[in-house]
């Protein structure tokens, strides 16, 4: 009889185990950056651009300099002389540190004060006076092509006008063809809108050198230790061996803390002329304003379609506004992104992309905000189209996908912008979601209330998304190849410490590596310790960004583990006096096959690799796993949407959300559920209600927490979410693909889908994000399109 351990109560793989992290967080007892205070810390504050496009005339210093408490006052001619004022970004392009030549963004950093305490530097980072002479700004891709634009980036050498990247990809000649034998063809322009992941703390850094030692430490704000140890190596010249990057608790990541920032430069340079620990903790508009930006693109498509439904090519031209450096973090062969992964769940036999970026007057921009890198751009373009080219054929949106949809027995599937997807079944997905929206019915309701003058509309919108970058061959990031690791060192009493390459930010790593561990060892979750963040101690990897923890990182998890069980395996040979081909394995306990009752435990393999070892055998239960994914996994999901539209104001509220999302084996499923609910969070307040854009001069307009919304309890709808669609990514260990934003990146299209299928009749084709009710009402009223591209006027 088996005596295999129960896996749910020892909180392996299915269990939906408490979040062992939020025992101290919910105490108050996390360790944030801001939560450390080193002995004989300073504080550092930025002085911000309060223009879009400027050249400086003069900094004067003087002032700030003598006012008492003030330790240092940095400027961009100052880091020039220690080659530090530009430094290299993710894309292969240069970022300013601190201003010297010219200002190209509103809150731009200029100067920098270092102070006893943050209030002295603040009012001293005010003191310093710069003379700027303003120039005309740039805040679209269409006045940066313009005959006589101002050249943004004058101080790169070939560089003469505002064009990043022409890039394409797919198959023009056979998508030609396509178009010339459609029988309709569909087309879509809209602009998908800034968006801003605004964490709730914001970034930060303690630079710590040591003169003593050599060695500096620098705690900060990171989703990707390693990289920022890499950067920092290069940009201070510093051997890498003498520098360690600790990324504490993170109060959200969200894409936001991936790329390199001034604040960080400037507080190791610092802290490296001072020889003291110098902390910066951004404000909420200084992030709101200067960091990453997300999406920002001009999408414009067509589709061409036969009578019946099928879709025969697709053509999409994206225009991207990186604003003022290509700080993107992406993998290098892909200038935008994974933009291409869309309409990779449609079988669709040709397709053709190009893209173009360009820079403008506005912060950087087109870094991934709960996405895999533009997937949500992608995934809301495709899903907008689909819509549209439905309403174009007549045809009921969820037949046209149903006709459309990769089938279940086509995996693995080549999509036309060359991605294989691993497995899926789309069409299931979307059968449940009908079912649990109740669609037939709402139809119904929809034509009656239609009668009354009442509107109502059901937005459906499916994602897929690229998760897990990436296979080695294919994914750098500035050369380093991508993949990921783990190590797990047994102690001799079975309980365990785990450290992977990966950097939560609130996702629950801590809760759900020890699940993986459970699930192959048959260790109890509770006697796992995970730990991420301090480049000592962790094996190196890539960071958490675009749900690549699981696919890679948590595939490294079980590869590990596996490791340790061979090892356990000789071990418990030799513990049962047997030969190794005799012994079994199920959950916890390796047993003698033809006597399944003597046996032996996980834990009594563990404490015999340091007093019972074979003779030969290298002692203890220890081991490290790299992990190079052979593709990525390809997680689905079905959103639908029912909302009433008041035609007199423009507001709209929505009435029922459902969610199906099938992201393979659930290793977690109560966390999994608070990804999706977290995620669809998001995508209602992007549809909804987050404004932030940039008027004629390049002022950020709704820069500011009373303009930019953040979704509260009150303002979000009820979720119902399914779980009962999984298909297991074949090539994963344990068949788990990414979820962390498949709701962030599915969500926005079904918002807009049903809005626009509630004012269905008005001819009303593409309104802008956030579906403010002005630009509602305008559509309803004026029967045309709402644009919300910049510029706009100030007063709006
Ligand atoms: N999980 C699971 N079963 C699966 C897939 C995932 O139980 N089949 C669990 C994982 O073990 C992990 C969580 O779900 O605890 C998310 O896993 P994964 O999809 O691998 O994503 P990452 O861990 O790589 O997280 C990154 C992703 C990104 S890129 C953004 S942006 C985002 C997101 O996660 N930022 C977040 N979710 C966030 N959630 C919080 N609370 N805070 C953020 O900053
Ligand atoms: Cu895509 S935002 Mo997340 O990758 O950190």
């Amino acid at each position: 009889m088996s005596q295999a351990l129960d896996e749910i109560k020892i909180g392996g793989l299915g269990a939906s185990r408490k979040r062992v992290e939020d025992d101290r967080f919910i105490r108050g007892k996390g360790n944030y950056t801001d939560d450390i205070t080193l002995p004989g810390m300073l504080h550092m504050e930025i002085l911000r651009s309060p223009l879009a496009h400027a050249r400086i005339k003069s900094v004067d210093t003087s002032k700030a300099w003598d006012i008492p408490g003030v330790h240092l006052v940095l400027t961009g001619e100052m880091m020039a002389t220690r080659n530090l004022a530009w430094m290299p970004t993710l894309s292969y392009d240069t970022q300013a540190v601190l201003a010297t030549d010219k200002v190209r963004f509103q809150g731009q950093e200029v100067a920098c004060v270092v102070a006893d305490d943050p209030y002295i530097a603040k009012d001293a980072c005010e003191a310093i006076e710069v003379e700027y002479e303003p120039l005309p700004a740039i805040v679209n891709p269409a006045q940066a092509t313009a005959d006589g634009a101002p050249v943004i980036r004058d101080d790169k050498v070939n560089q003469p006008d505002n064009v990043i990247y022409d890039w394409e990809v797919g198959d023009k000649a056979g998508t030609d063809l396509a178009f010339e034998q459609a029988d309709v063809i569909s087309r879509l322009k809209l602009h998908y809108p800034r968006s801003h992941p605004s964490p709730i703390e914001c970034c930060g850094s303690i630079a710590d050198f040591n003169r003593a030692t050599s060695k500096l430490t620098v705690y900060m704000t990171t989703q990707a230790p390693h990289i920022i140890r890499a950067a920092v190596a290069l940009v201070a010249e510093l051997p890498e061996h003498m520098i360690r990057i600790v990324s504490p608790d993170i109060g959200g990541g969200f894409g936001n803390k991936v790329p390199v920032y001034p604040g960080y430069v400037c507080s190791i340079l610092a802290s490296i002329l001072l020889e003291r620990p110098v902390k910066w903790i951004e404000d909420k508009s200084g992030n709101l304003i200067s960091t990453g930006f997300a999406r920002d693109i001009y999408l414009d498509g067509e589709m061409a379609l036969r009578k019946d439904g099928k879709i025969l090519a697709v053509r999409m031209h994206a225009d991207a506004d990186h604003g003022a450096f290509f700080s993107d973090a992406q993998p290098s062969k892909f200038k935008i992104g994974l933009l291409h992964s869309t309409f990779a769940c449609y079988d669709v036999p040709a397709a053709h992309l190009t893209a173009r970026g360009t820079y403008s007057n506005k912060a950087p921009g087109g870094v991934a905000y709960r996405c895999s890198f533009r997937v949500t751009e992608a995934m809301f373009f495709q899903e907008r189209m689909i819509a549209a080219a439905a309403a174009d054929l007549g045809m009921d949106p969820a037949e046209f996908r149903r006709t459309n949809f990769v089938r279940d027995d086509q995996f693995p599937h080549r999509t036309p912008f060359g991605f294989l997807l691993d497995s899926g079944q789309y069409a299931k997905c979307l059968e449940v979601g009908l079912k649990a929206i109740g669609y037939d019915d709402f139809r119904r309701q929809q034509a009656e209330a239609r009668k009354r003058g009442k509107l109502l509309g059901l937005g459906i919108s499916t994602m897929t998304e690229p998760l897990g970058a990436g296979n080695s061959r294919e994914y750098d990031i500035l050369g380093i190849k991508m993949f990921d690791s783990a190590e797990l060192k047994i102690h001799m009493t079975g309980k365990a410490i785990l450290r992977t390459g990966a950097r939560t930010q609130g996702q629950g790593h801590e809760t759900t590596w020890a699940q993986i561990v459970a699930h192959e060892l048959g260790l109890p979750a509770e006697d796992v310790i995970v730990e991420e963040g301090d480049t000592d101690t962790a094996p190196f990897g890539m960071g958490t960004y675009a749900s690549r923890s699981t696919p890679v990182a948590g595939a490294a998890v079980s590869m590990v583990a596996r490791k340790i069980r061979a090892k356990a395996r000789r071990l418990a040979a030799h513990l049962l006096e047997v030969s190794e081909e005799d012994i079994e394995w199920e959950l916890g306990r390796f047993y003698v096959r033809s006597a399944p009752d003597r046996g032996v435990t996980i834990q009594e393999c563990a404490i015999a690799a340091y007093s019972n070892m074979p003779d030969g055998m290298e002692p203890g239960l220890e081991n490290t796993a790299y992990y190079d994914p052979p593709n990525l996994t390809w997680p689905f999901a079905v959103y639908l949407v029912t909302v009433e539209v008041d035609p007199e104001t423009g507001v709209w509220d929505v009435l029922n959300m459902v969610a199906v999302d099938d992201c393979g084996v659930r290793i977690n499923p109560m966390i999994v559920e608070g990804q999706i609910m977290g995620g669809l969070t998001e995508a209602y307040a992007m549809a909804n209600m987050q404004f932030i854009t940039f008027d004629a001069d390049g002022n950020c307009v709704g820069s500011n927490y009373m303009d930019y919304l953040l979704p509260t309890a009150w303002e979000t709808p009820g979720f119902e979410l399914h779980s009962e669609v999984v298909t297991p990514s074949p090539h994963h260990p344990i068949g788990a693909k990414g979820i962390g934003e498949c709701a962030a990146v599915g969500g926005p299209a079904a918002f807009v889908n049903a809005v626009l299928d509630a004012i269905a009749g008005t001819g009303v084709r593409n309104i802008d994000m956030p579906l403010l009710p002005d630009r509602v009402w305008e559509a309803i009223t004026y029967r045309h399109d709402v644009s919300g591209a910049p510029p706009v006027r100030s007063d709006d």
